[in-house]
This record gives structure tokens, C-alpha cells and sequence, in this order.
């Protein structure tokens, strides 16, 4: 393989081109109008625009990036997340056109990206699962008579769902039918599938996934954990691996069940088993069938470079590891940074990035894709970076997390640094007493997340650089009261 097309955009589409780079391998950027400017492109050994700012007329146009590939005569395509990432029918076409598609087959996709299709698939395996049933709810009346005998409350989920889509608590036998009703008309509308299912609703778990490697030649190993319980709107805002609550024995036996799950679909390439894990009991949720955003903590403390490895196997080469050879050293967290306003219920704020300093040092690394200077895009997903710490334990990477967060210097946009500043040094967080419920119970006080202290210094950082550029004008002016301030912008 010596050119790989990377049909992605922003952080993961230079992270992917940096291994291409470290491997001898030419890469391709594909980008929209607005990416034009963007560090990937500029990155790419070769970039062509695919179409206008909105992703369905550029990063979604199946058509069009098969085409630009045909002619640049790329021999892959990595999907990265996101975007066509988990779109079987987009394999399928890729592969009919001659070239290798950087992930599993369309059929393992498919398969794991209906979860009852998955829960079938995984049924003669041995893996543990929520009680619950493993097929579509055709009689409302039977499903009753099946949630009493689960126990309330239970939870209906729909089978095109996931990430938390279409999923609706009941919680006692009178609100079950019109629930129910409820569920299907909203998966019908939201994934033109009305299928769902029931299972126990587990009120406070905690989210741990597995890291899996799979190669052609029937080869699969775990790379041990994530834990990724401190989510908003099941939006994940801190990652870390190893997870605080795992014993040596939990840890080998979820990383057993997670390679089960993935020989049940003859998986190939880099998934993650998705766990809840409830009082030293885990159950088996749902597998992604891509690499995952959060995926830096678990090469921090594996050494693995997941994307050399997706690529060794997409070229048809054993591991060059067993899972004897794989050990945890260390312990590494990762923090989302957003364009997003905490104060004012995480509404993104776009905008130019006036000052962009990323925070460096020891066991510090910033996959970021936006440079100072640049606007962010409205027509994405607003993530500026993800700021990934390494430490030799769990208290020297909340520490190294704390510094890197304050060094971190972003003005134009309001960001969910302070957010991440906050959750990280929580009492709750540092004794990894916390579940999925973490953000929810802990973040009342939004407006005493940033110190005013702070403001003042990105308040001067502003106006330096209003003067620096001659554009201190009259509408420019600070005013004294800094909380109107930072709502005037
Ligand atoms: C659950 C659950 C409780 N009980 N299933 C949310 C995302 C999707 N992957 C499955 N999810 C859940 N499934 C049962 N039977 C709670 C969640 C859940 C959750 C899971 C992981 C991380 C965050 C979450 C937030 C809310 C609900």
C-alpha cells in the first residue's frame, strides 16, 4: 500500500496522514469548501475539494471520493470516524472499485450496526448480557407480560439506534404502551426503522470499552480498556485508560468476551466492545466497528500506534504482537475540547480563533486540526482538540491534565476547557468514585468554572492583540464589567 485517501477532515485526518507519513505512505486529503485553509490539506502529499462546506455534498458524496480516488490512484481509503466511518454500503462500493477499504468487511458492519442483529450474532458466545430480548417487539401486550417478569424499570431501545439515540426509561407498567408507542414512532422517524427491543435498565453504570485488533488470518487481541463514564448528552467529555475499577481478572475477563464478540462477526481490522459495568458485573452493549475518537489513551499506554496497525492488517499482515506481549504501562486521560459555551448549556460558539497556544511538556499530546488564526466551521462537529495527557499513575496524569488545561490558551471562542478543569479535579472524579450520572450530579455551577482572574488575562491577551492589529476601535472597546464583556463579543 503506498497512497492511502484519508476521507476525513480536521484532528483525525492529520493524525491518520502523520502514521501515513512515519509508514513511507503518500496520502490524499479529500475537503470541502470551508476546509480549504485547513492544517490537513496543507498536510496532504496531495488534496483535492470534493464539494461544498455542507458534509452532505462533500465528506458524504460516496461517488465523488471513489472517484477522486480512482483517479489519484490511491490503494485505500480511511474512513476515520464519523463521516462514512460506519457506512457498510460505502465499503461495499470502495472494495467493488478496487480498493481496500481501512476497516472491517461491509457484512461485520452491518451486522454489528443493528444491535439486535448484533445480539444474535454474539447469542451462542457466552457473553454476558443485559436481561432483556433479543428480538423486535411485535406485540405490545407480550412485551409487557416480558418487562414484568425483567422488573422495572426497564428500557426500550431501538435496534437502529445507538450512542444513546432512540432510548426511552419506563418506569412502571402504566407508562409502558404509550412508551412504547412513543419509541417506535421516533425510531420510524429517526432511522426509518421501527424496530426495538427491551431490555433491564441499569440505573447507574459505569461505560468501559474494550480496544480490539483483529487481522486476517484469524489473529484477535484486546488492548485492554477505556473508561468513558463522564459523558454529557452522551457526548464524551473525559476518557482514560486503564479505568480505576477494573481488577486484573475483570480486566482478562472483559477482554475475553470483547475478542468472542468480534470472532461472532469475523471481525477485521480495529473495533471497540462497548460494556456497562454495574457493581462488578459487565454486559456486553454494542460493538463500533471504527476507530474511536478516544483512542489515543489506549496507544498511550500500549506503545500501539492503532492506525499503523489498522493499516498492516488492511495489507493482509498477521499482528506483530500477541496478547502476551501487551501490558498497561501508565495511565492517560483525554479531554475533548469544544467550541462550546458551558455557560450557556454547551451551545457551540464558532468563531475566530484570535490567540491559539497548545500547552506542552512532559506526557503532554494535542491532536488538534485548527491553527490561530483560523475560523472554525459551522458546518462541523465543533471540536477544536483533544488534549491527551500520559502519566506513570493515575494522580501524575490528573496533574499533568490540571497544567495542560491551564496552559492551554485559546481567545475568540468561548471553549469547554474550564468544564474539563473542573470534572478532572472534582473529588468524585479523582477518587473514581463515578458513574454515567457524573455530569449531571456534579455540574450545577456553571458560572463559577472560569476564575475571573482568568478572564482578566484572556480579557488583556485580547486587547494586545486589538492594538497589535491596529483594529482597537471604538466597537472594540472592553468594557469594565468583564461578565458583559464576554457576552458582548
Ligand atoms: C443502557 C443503559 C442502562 N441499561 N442499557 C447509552 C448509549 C448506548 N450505547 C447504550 N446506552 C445505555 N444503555 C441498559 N440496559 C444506559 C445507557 C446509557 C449510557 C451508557 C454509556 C454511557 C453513557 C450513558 C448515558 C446514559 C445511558
Amino acid at each position: 500500500m503506498n497512497k492511502i485517501l484519508i476521507a476525513n477532515r480536521g484532528e483525525i485526518a492529520l493524525r491518520i496522514m502523520r502514521t501515513c507519513e512515519k509508514m513511507g505512505i503518500k496520502s490524499v486529503a479529500i475537503y470541502s469548501e470551508a476546509d480549504a485553509k485547513a492544517p490537513f490539506v496543507k498536510y496532504a502529499d496531495e488534496a483535492v475539494c470534493v464539494g461544498p462546506s455542507p458534509s452532505s455534498q462533500s465528506y458524504l458524496v460516496q461517488e465523488k471520493i471513489i472517484e477522486v480516488a480512482l483517479e489519484r490512484d490511491v490503494d485505500g481509503i480511511h474512513p476515520g470516524y464519523g463521516f462514512l466511518s460506519e457506512n457498510a454500503e460505502f465499503a461495499q462500493k470502495v472494495t467493488k472499485a478496487g480498493i481496500v477499504f481501512i476497516g472491517p468487511s461491509p457484512e461485520s458492519m452491518r451486522v454489528m450496526g443493528d444491535k439486535l442483529a448484533a445480539k444474535t450474532a454474539v447469542k451462542d458466545y457466552d457473553i454476558p448480557m443485559v436481561p432483556g430480548v433479543d428480538h423486535a417487539i411485535e406485540n405490545v401486550e407480550s412485551a409487557l407480560e416480558t418487562a414484568k417478569e425483567i422488573g422495572f424499570p426497564i428500557l426500550i431501545k431501538a435496534a437502529a439506534g445507538g450512542g444513546g439515540k432512540g432510548m426511552r426509561v419506563v418506569n412502571s407498567e402504566e407508562e409502558f404502551v404509550s412508551q412504547m408507542e412513543r419509541a417506535v414512532s421516533e425510531a420510524v422517524s429517526a432511522f426509518g426503522n421501527g424496530a426495538v427491543f427491551i431490555e433491564k435498565y441499569i440505573g447507574s453504570p459505569r461505560h468501559i470499552e474494550i480496544q480490539l485488533l483483529a487481522d486476517q488470518h484469524g489473529n484477535v487481541v484486546h488492548l485492554f480498556e477505556r473508561e468513558c463514564s463522564v459523558q454529557r448528552r452522551h457526548q464524551k467529555v473525559i476518557e482514560e485508560a486503564p479505568s480505576s475499577v477494573l481488577s486484573e481478572d475483570l480486566r482478562n475477563e472483559m477482554g475475553e468476551a470483547a475478542c468472542k464478540v468480534a470472532q461472532s462477526c469475523n471481525y477485521i481490522g480495529a473495533g471497540t466492545v462497548e460494556f456497562l459495568y454495574d457493581n462488578g458485573l459487565f454486559y456486553f452493549l454494542e460493538m463500533n466497528t471504527r476507530l474511536q475518537v478516544e483512542h489515543p489513551v489506549t496507544e498511550m499506554i500500549t506503545g500501539v500506534d492503532l492506525v499503523q496497525e489498522q493499516i498492516n492488517i488492511a495489507r493482509g499482515q498477521k499482528l506483530s504482537f500477541s496478547q502476551k506481549d501487551l501490558k498497561i504501562k501508565g495511565h492517560s486521560l483525554e479531554v475533548r475540547v469544544y467550541a462550546e459555551n458551558p455557560e450557556n448549556d454547551f451551545l457551540p460558539d464558532v468563531g475566530n480563533l484570535l490567540v491559539y497556544k497548545r500547552p506542552v511538556g512532559d506526557g503532554v499530546r494535542v491532536d488538534d486540526g485548527l491553527e490561530q488564526g483560523m475560523d472554525i466551521p459551522i458546518f462541523y462537529d465543533p471540536m477544536i482538540a483533544k488534549l491527551i495527557v500520559y502519566g506513570e499513575d493515575r494522580q501524575q496524569a490528573i496533574a499533568r491534565m490540571t497544567k495542560a488545561i491551564q496552559d492551554y490558551d485559546i481567545v475568540g471562542v468561548e471553549t469547554t476547557l474550564g468544564f474539563c478543569e473542573f470534572a478532572i479535579n472534582h473529588e468524585a472524579f479523582v477518587s473514581g468514585d463515578f458513574d454515567t450520572h457524573f455530569v449531571d450530579l456534579h455540574f450545577k455551577n456553571p458560572e463559577k468554572l472560569l476564575s475571573s482572574s482568568k478572564a482578566y488575562v484572556e480579557a488583556g491577551v485580547v486587547a494586545s492583540y486589538l492594538f497589535a492589529t491596529k483594529s482597537f476601535s471604538e466597537k472594540n472597546y472592553l468594557p469594565s464589567d468583564y461578565s458583559s464583556w464576554r457576552q458582548k463579543r
